[in-house]
């Protein structure tokens, strides 16, 4: 029986695990909370980027001996496999951990088992604590191990009345400044920010990070389907992150050219089978990387890119813009999250947040569950998941 001390400590365990978000794809979050046989706690952990040490290690060290006879609490089964690191089910027995609550179950193939293994060294194992909210916690992980694609968060500022810019195409600021803080927060928080050239052609985005110190960037990607939105000079070719321009697979080659002057560009690059992705110049190379895709009925594949992204790593997207990619997306059945700054203003008339998703009776209809409601500077944040299924 979990006590409330115990929930206490998966509930601490859960917010270490948070600090990971953003700098530990391709692996989970994780965090871990160690006490001692009377409940003190003497060591906490989480792990901070893809090939460190595991929460549990972090949180075994800073317990040192005093973990002997104690309890951990982990976020995430602990892994039964020698990866980079070594299996943290062994290293917990060997601490002399007497009992181990872990909230959720470890999907991953490779590193499942650990439960029994500590099962089988005598050690009390209980799994389900806090289930939910470790599962909310680790989402994008999860649903990437789960569905082999990364977690598809659109997001979007928007007047009361659903428009994103007036009908002149104007469009600065709808959301408050609170709002645009917060969405560096969410980028900060993502593997890949993904854009479409319309927002390309209609803002000239930048897509990095700006004021949240030490905060990883994100690889910026560019939809331009038919080569011809990202123009020389544009703000997403400088050096601020690393940026992945996706093209169709007939497109004319592109040489861009970096806000420092040097082109880069994919003219050696062969052109795939159909489905078929095919790997470019990597973006630290000095230019943005070129990705070659299959068109669809709208656009690119929809599945074809995010497979791409996933094959490099990328656990988490945020849809920035505009609104005929969230249509594509949404019509791809590719979005697993809507976050909505909806600031207190009327239009009347301009481009509403979302167009055509393929949806054209009210019975197909995206319903999807709100699991937050905040107050951010004037506007508000609605947050809503689409059910899975
Ligand atoms: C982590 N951090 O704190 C825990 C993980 O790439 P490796 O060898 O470090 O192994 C990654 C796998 O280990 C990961 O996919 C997950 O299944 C398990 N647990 N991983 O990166 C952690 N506890
Ligand atoms: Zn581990």
């Amino acid at each position: 029986m979990a006590t409330a001390a115990d929930t206490d400590a998966m509930r601490r365990a859960i917010e270490l695990a948070a600090r990971g978000l953003g700098s530990t794809s391709p692996n989970p979050v994780v965090g871990c909370v160690i006490t001692d046989a009377s409940g003190h706690v003497v060591g906490e952990g989480y792990h901070e980027r893809a090939g460190g040490p595991h929460a549990e290690i972090h949180a075994l060290r800073a317990a040192g001996v005093l973990a002997r006879g104690g309890t951990a609490y982990v976020t995430l089964e602990p892994c039964n496999h020698t990866g980079r690191t070594g299996p943290c089910a062994q290293a917990l027995t060997e601490a002399g951990i007497a009992r181990v609550l872990y909230a959720v179950a470890d999907p991953n193939p490779q590193a499942t088992g650990g439960a029994d293994t500590l099962r089988a060294a005598g050690v009390e194992v209980a799994h389900g604590l806090l289930e939910d909210e470790a599962e909310a916690g680790n989402i994008a992980w999860l649903t990437s191990v789960r569905l082999g694609r990364p977690y598809v968060t659109w997001k979007y500022a928007a007047t009361l009345d659903g428009r994103i810019a007036a009908a002149d195409g104007t469009s600065r600021w709808i959301s408050s400044p609170e709002s645009r803080a917060d969405v560096h927060r969410l980028r900060a928080e993502s593997d890949a920010v993904v854009v479409g050239s319309g927002t390309m052609r209609a803002d000239d985005p930048h897509l990095a990070v700006r004021g949240i110190e030490g905060a990883t960037q994100p690889l910026r990607v560019v939809i331009d389907t038919d080569a011809a939105a990202v123009r020389a000079g544009a703000r997403v070719l400088d050096e601020a992150a690393p940026t992945l321009v996706a093209v169709a697979q007939d497109a004319a080659p592109v040489p861009y050219v970096t806000a420092a002057g040097t082109a880069h560009g994919d003219t050696a690059a062969p052109v795939p089978a159909a489905g078929e992705a095919v790997p470019s110049p990597e973006p630290d190379a000095g230019g943005p990387a070129v990705l070659r895709l299959p068109r669809a009925e709208r656009g690119l594949s929809v599945p074809a890119l995010l497979a791409a992204l996933h094959e490099r790593g990328v656990r988490s997207v945020l849809l920035e813009g505009g609104p005929t990619l969230a249509g594509s997306f949404v019509a791809a059945g590719a979005v697993d999250r809507v976050i909505g700054y909806l600031a207190p203003v009327l239009l009347g008339a301009g481009p509403a947040a979302l167009a055509d998703a393929g949806i054209t009776t009210i019975t197909g209809a995206l319903r999807l569950h709100v699991t937050h409601t905040d107050r951010i500077g004037t506007d508000l944040r609605v947050t809503a998941t689409v059910p899975k299924g």
